[in-house]
């Protein structure tokens, strides 16, 4: 009992797919440690718990499976983000439900929610409990102002459309970023369909995350600081916390090496290996990915490629022998990514720019080619070409053999200008989580919030 009372419980709501459980998990784990006192319940659906917790065990975070939504028997149509929508038409009626599961099992009352920012309705559940709603963006500042923004966004650009194509600049449409294309946003602000249940969700969620006690998210401040000083105006505690794959070592699922990546690389010359990876769900389409192969064979350039077995299939014919024999490349179905990346070896990273191949990149000092494909994906490739300046957007905006030949070639002899941005965003990555670094004095005064210290 006496334990009991010193105790309090904090819930954590992750959105179940592509990268956020990990990253939820890693926030979460983060906490518990700075805050042993305070139980963790951690809410996610089945399948993705069963990866997470195969070989985690930490006495304040406690393991909670809910529904995905998808009703027994369901036959999948094939359409677009089908899991997603069965998964959101249910989210908030599961993570009402668990509010109550969590409190009888512990006995202990709810005293913060810590929930993936997408959550908007989280705001109403913290409200009626009179607790703090802590609202966790996985992603970038950038993304998270265009959503923010949305409203301001759609009345500004409402003229230009039509006049304007979506590969056109438009000055000051994002308060904090000085130019933006239309085609750059995520698509559902202005682009695309603004109605689907993804859109919605996120236009609601900007309506709403000023009213969240914390906003932190997975990035450090020196990265956007003219976007850091507008948004820390329009939201409460707005703070960058990470890079999470430099604040928390410790080696998740992620980071096993089951097909010796890192032996291969071993024997490859210094920045020589293009990595190639495009994130946890997407796989370019077929003709992109023979283009892609064909221009690796063109440049004889060496490389590392992690991508899904059965995609390998649209490999041009005997490629995968070829490489075999000449040892030129290696495909694997998974890669200890950030190791990868921090590996002499690398010269470039092809990626999609999911945010946080974005942060491992920045943070290991290595060059970008980005071929984005939706969501955040296309305004993180903007800032890594036209903002930071580290890497180039594929031109024509698909994989071509022309355009990828030109892109490796020019990537992989890195000029001096891109080399030194590089390297003074990898250290400010590096100095923002040591002890008297931004990210980390930011996530004290989080820690603060979530153990009470401050009142919301
Ligand atoms: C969604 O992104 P993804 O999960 O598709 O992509 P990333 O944010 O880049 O995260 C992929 C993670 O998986 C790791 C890699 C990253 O930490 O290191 N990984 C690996 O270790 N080995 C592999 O072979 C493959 C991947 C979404 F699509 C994006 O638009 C968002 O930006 C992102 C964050 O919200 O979530």
């Amino acid at each position: 009992q006496s334990e009991c009372l010193s105790k309090s419980l904090s819930k954590v709501f992750t959105f179940p797919f592509a990268s956020h459980p990990p990253l939820l998990l890693t926030l979460t784990r983060r906490l518990a440690s700075a805050a042993p006192n305070v139980v963790f319940s951690f809410f996610n659906i089945e399948k993705s718990n069963n990866v997470l917790f195969s070989n985690l065990s930490c006495n304040n975070i406690l393991r909670y499976d809910v529904s995905d939504g998808i009703p027994e028997g369901y036959v999948f149509k094939g359409t677009p983000q089908e899991d997603v929508n069965l998964f959101l038409a249910v989210a908030e009626e599961e993570f009402r439900k668990g509010v109550r599961v969590a409190e009888t099992d512990t006995g202990l009352k709810i005293s913060c929610l810590v929930v993936d920012a997408f959550f908007w309705f989280c705001g109403d559940m913290a409200e009626e409990m009179n607790i703090p709603w802590v609202a966790f963006w996985t992603a970038g500042a950038c993304s998270l102002a265009a959503h923010v923004y949305t409203d301001l966004i759609r009345e500004k650009s409402a003229q230009l459309i039509g006049s304007l194509g979506p590969n056109e600049e438009i000055v000051d449409l994002i308060p904090g970023l000085k130019a933006i294309r239309l085609g750059d946003l995520p698509s559902g602000i202005v682009l695309g369909n603004l109605e689907s249940p993804f859109s919605t969700m996120l236009h609601n969620m900007g309506r709403t995350l000023h009213r969240a006690t914390a906003v932190p998210l997975n990035s450090f401040q020196e990265l956007d600081p003219d976007l850091t000083e507008n948004l820390s105006l329009k939201l409460n505690k707005f703070l960058n916390i990470g890079p999470f794959n430099l604040t928390s070592k410790e080696k998740t699922a992620l980071q096993f090496d089951e097909f010796s990546c890192i032996s291969w690389l071993d024997n490859q010359k210094t920045k020589t290996v293009a990595y190639i990876c495009f994130g946890t769900i997407f796989t370019p389409p077929p003709n992109e990915l023979v283009e892609l192969a064909k221009a690796l064979e063109e440049t004889e350039t060496p490389f590392l490629w992690s991508i899904k077995k059965d995609a390998t299939k649209h490999f041009p014919n005997g490629f995968l022998d070829k490489i075999t024999t000449n040892g030129i490349g290696k495909v694997v179905a998974w890669a200890p990514q950030d190791q990868v990346l921090n590996h002499d070896a690398i010269g470039v990273f092809v990626t999609h720019c999911g945010w946080n191949s974005v942060l491992e990149s920045v943070g290991a000092g290595v060059p970008m080619i980005c071929r984005p494909f939706l969501g955040d994906q296309h305004i993180n490739s903007w800032m890594v070409e036209r903002v930071w300046g580290i890497g180039s957007i594929i031109e024509g905006g698909s994989f071509t053999k022309r355009a990828t030949c030109c892109a490796l070639e020019q990537v992989l002899s890195l000029s001096k200008i891109r080399h030194e941005r590089i390297q003074a965003l990898k250290d400010l990555a590096h100095n923002a989580v040591e002890p008297n670094g931004s990210s980390h004095q930011n996530f004290k005064t989080l820690v603060e919030v979530v153990t009470g210290a401050t009142r919301h």
